[in-house]
């Protein structure tokens, strides 16, 4: 069954159309793109026949050579006009649309369309030149169609690799029954650490997203860095980062502490931390800019999008399971390595072999092939945390609260989310239920990121 359909007007750029098939065909497969028209059934209804076709399409192509818009107009009151037909019901059907522009043709205007394809006119567009820049130019259209295709991994301009994360429903947060049985499980737990994960909630995730399948690294951080000379505020204010002091044994902020020196050996594979959110708010933007030509922009994710993933169709306590010794086998948490070492910690008895930080992937994948997504580093999401936003957020998409419900001093600074535990949490953090929260400006040498992307 196809799923790209490549619209092309005759007239216009029969030529160039097939070229792009030929490259498309040798890529997905021999039956992945639809193309010819001709290969409609005699005697059915053409405009059914395209809307059955498009209803198992991932991607609809539309080739756009410079008589197009011309025809199309002629074509305005022709209701036969198959290129028409072919977008409005692309359109009609909500599949992502992406026009693709031949040599030097200018994306038609608004006023250049007839009312039903005026939306197209929004799309961002990919320019093929039939000149030597083709096969590096349909490269790149390649790369945008594969976001809009279930499955498989994309990788970008810093070598990082996204998944994309297909739309669906989960429940989010916890129940009451869950935070007791929480309560009976870990002692040293308070129950109104949980208060904030009720009501549980069905969400729906309506659209899909590519999320980092690993947290943002030391090195990819250090690219971030010298292109951008971003200073870190550990870094700028001169007062460093909250960080694990070895001697004290306690969590004190350290002028020394931050990105390149967290107070543990890092490698450029081990997870950036010592970064506030806005550190990684102003990583994201450096990436969009970087990407841009790609139409891609990147973003922290939001919670409801970030506790999806980490889920990924799960409803256990622990992900794996309900059993907090489970953890050492998926993730690198506060375990028997960390608690040999400084036994003030809470430990579970396993042991995952990391005292600090572990290099990101170091542990298996969960089910949508995400790494690390509990332990190893807490994540920033993208939303201000208020401890009561479940009892009240739509079911599509929550977009989190729009301004900051908790203040820590009257007139103070709110704060953001972080989810997922870390080396340093003990079980009760390594939970997808369990929210987090820090001022926007605060830097902890378990904190860390990973980013999300949409796609125009
Ligand atoms: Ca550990």
């Amino acid at each position: 069954m196809a799923k790209l359909f490549l619209s092309y007007r005759r007239e216009d750029s029969a030529g160039v159309a097939g070229r792009i098939y030929d490259r498309l065909r040798g890529y997905f497969g021999p039956d992945a793109v639809f193309f010819n028209v001709d290969s409609v059934p005699l005697g059915v209804d053409f405009q059914e026949y395209i809307e059955s076709l498009l209803s198992h399409c991932g991607v609809f192509l539309a080739v756009i050579g410079p008589d197009w818009a011309g025809q199309i107009n002629t074509g305005r009151d022709n209701p036969e006009d198959w290129v028409r037909i072919e977008i409005e019901a692309a359109l009609k059907q909500g599949l992502p649309v992406i026009p693709v522009l031949i040599d030097h043709t200018g994306m038609p205007s608004e006023a250049d369309l007839p009312p039903s394809l005026v939306r197209l006119a929004c799309r961002h567009a990919v320019r093929v030149d039939q000149g030597r820049d083709f096969h590096h130019h349909v490269g790149q259209l390649i790369k945008r169609i594969e976001f809009h295709l279930p499955g498989k991994e994309r990788t970008n301009s810093l070598g990082m690799t996204l998944v994309r994360i297909e739309p669906g429903s989960f429940l989010m947060g916890s129940t009451k029954e869950q935070i007791d049985q929480l309560m009976r499980l870990l002692p040293e737990w308070e129950r109104e650490w949980c208060e904030d994960e009720r009501p549980q909630h069905r969400v729906d995730i309506t659209r899909p997203y590519l999320l980092g399948i690993h947290q943002v690294t030391v090195g990819q951080f250090r690219r971030f860095v010298e292109e951008s000379r971003h200073q870190t505020e550990a870094e700028k204010a001169g007062k460093g980062s909250f960080g694990w002091d070895e001697k004290r044994r306690a969590w004190e902020i350290d002028p020394a502490k931050n990105w390149r020196n967290p107070g543990f050996s890092q490698t450029d594979d081990h997870p950036v931390v010592c970064v506030s959110h806005n550190d990684a708010v102003a990583f994201c933007e450096w990436l969009s800019t970087k990407e841009k030509k790609e139409g891609r922009t990147y973003r922290l994710p939001g919670e409801a999008e970030w506790e999806y993933a980490c889920r990924a169709g799960s409803n256990a306590l622990f992900v794996i399971s309900n059993d907090p010794e489970d953890l050492a086998k998926i993730a690198n948490v506060a375990d028997a390595s960390l608690k040999q070492k400084f036994s003030n910690f809470d430990c579970i008895k396993g042991d995952d072999g990391f005292v600090y930080t572990a290099p990101v992937g170091s542990f298996a994948p969960n089910p949508w092939g995400l790494h690390d997504m509990i332990g190893n580093v807490w994540e920033w999401c993208a939303d201000w945390y208020d401890s009561k936003y479940y009892a009240s957020s739509p079911a599509a998409d929550p977009p989190g609260p729009s301004r900051a419900w908790y203040r820590v001093f009257r007139g103070g600074s709110s704060y953001r989310v972080f989810r997922g535990g870390s080396w340093g949490g003990d079980a009760g953090y390594c939970r997808p239920a369990d929210r987090n929260r820090f001022a926007p400006g605060r830097r902890n040498s378990a904190v860390g990121f990973r980013v999300a992307a949409v796609q125009e």
